[in-house]
């Protein structure tokens, strides 16, 4: 099954014309074997760990995933770059973060299935200082490879429920640097690094509902750092709720609107090398927020011919409600 995940975002504060886009791409390929071949079966593309297969099967994916931030919010309050500099040195205008996913999910019985996603992630944050000296950071390299059993433990006419065990592994790096006005190969500020340091636990649950031409679902599920990295620090708990209802339209495509909602705290510790009255980014205690997402998407799936069992995701959304620590860069 292949599929290729795409999504696009709308700002809803300021229009389409400063539209935020998130773009992705996501195939997945090697399939077998498989009873429930419809478009939705395997939910909407940004849900992790959002189905189980049948013993024996495999899937690969690939995933390729777009963010873009501009500009600064505290609470729910818009905070322009003046204001920022007010208070600190430089101010952060805009960030992209890039990721292309690479995933495999293989079954080893019906009820456990096992997946691992490794990411490459591309990051670039865009500042400008007091002195009106406008400069951009860039940081690049593999992220924390993500390992998730899936074990499913309830299945009841159209319903089913699993577990999401997964485990994220600190391999994306937590060291990295790039020349800035304070100097050359300054270390750059927790959003610019790419991984926590940390292991993290992911513990969720996934309910599935299911009739002919409908389907739906609710994943909960955290991030649990452990312990301290090595540069001193560690990021804040997250928990994340996701809903979501997808409608078939023919045995090729399926459309879906899901909800999310997440909460994420502070940074406990602090990396030593960074200056927190500098720029706000580089402030463990102005990380922490929560915010709700509204996301569309489409599942395109081959039925049928030299394409069978791929298939083809899209989805993207834009928040409705966000609320940050800030200054911090919002989502648009
Ligand atoms: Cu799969």
């Amino acid at each position: 099954m292949q599929g290729l995940q795409s999504s696009h975002g709308i700002n809803s504060r300021h229009g389409l014309s400063k539209a935020h886009t998130s773009h992705g791409l996501t195939a997945k390929a090697g399939h077998h074997g498989h009873d429930h071949d419809r478009p939705d079966s395997y939910g909407p593309i940004g849900v992790m760990g959002s189905h189980v297969h049948q013993a024996g099967t495999w899937m690969a994916s690939y995933r390729f995933m777009y963010m873009d931030m501009r500009g600064n919010r505290d609470g729910t309050r818009h905070v322009s770059t003046g204001e920022v500099l007010n208070d600190f040195m430089v101010s952060p205008t805009n960030m992209q973060v890039e990721k292309h996913v690479f995933g495999a999910m293989y079954s080893l019985t019906d009820d456990l299935t096992v997946m691992a996603m490794f990411p490459y992630i591309r990051k670039s944050m865009r500042h400008v200082n007091r002195m009106g000296v406008r400069f951009t950071t860039r940081s690049d390299g593999i992220g924390d490879f993500k390992l998730m059993p899936l074990y499913a433990f309830f299945r009841k006419g159209g319903h089913s429920l699993h577990l999401n065990a997964g485990l994220s592994l600190p391999t994306g790096s937590i060291h990295k640097s790039d020349d800035t006005p304070t100097g050359p190969d300054q270390r750059l500020p927790y959003p610019m690094q790419l991984g926590s340091g940390t292991f993290d636990l992911l513990p969720g649950v996934t309910y599935l509902g299911q009739t002919e031409s409908w389907s739906w679902g609710v994943q909960p599920m955290g991030t649990i750092r452990l312990g301290e990295n090595s540069n001193d620090y560690t990021l804040g708990n997250r928990f994340n709720i996701t809903a979501w209802g997808s409608r078939v339209w023919t045995d090729w495509l399926s459309t879906s609107v899901r909800i999310d909602g997440q909460v994420w705290r502070n940074i406990r510790g602090d990396d030593p090398k960074l200056n927190p009255r500098m720029v706000p980014t580089a402030d463990p205690d102005r990380r922490a927020g929560e915010r709700v997402d509204v996301l569309l998407g489409a599942n395109l799936y081959a039925p049928e011919g030299r394409l069978k069992g791929n298939m083809l995701s899209v989805e993207g959304g834009f928040p409705v409600y966000q609320s940050l620590d800030g200054p911090q860069l919002e989502t648009d």
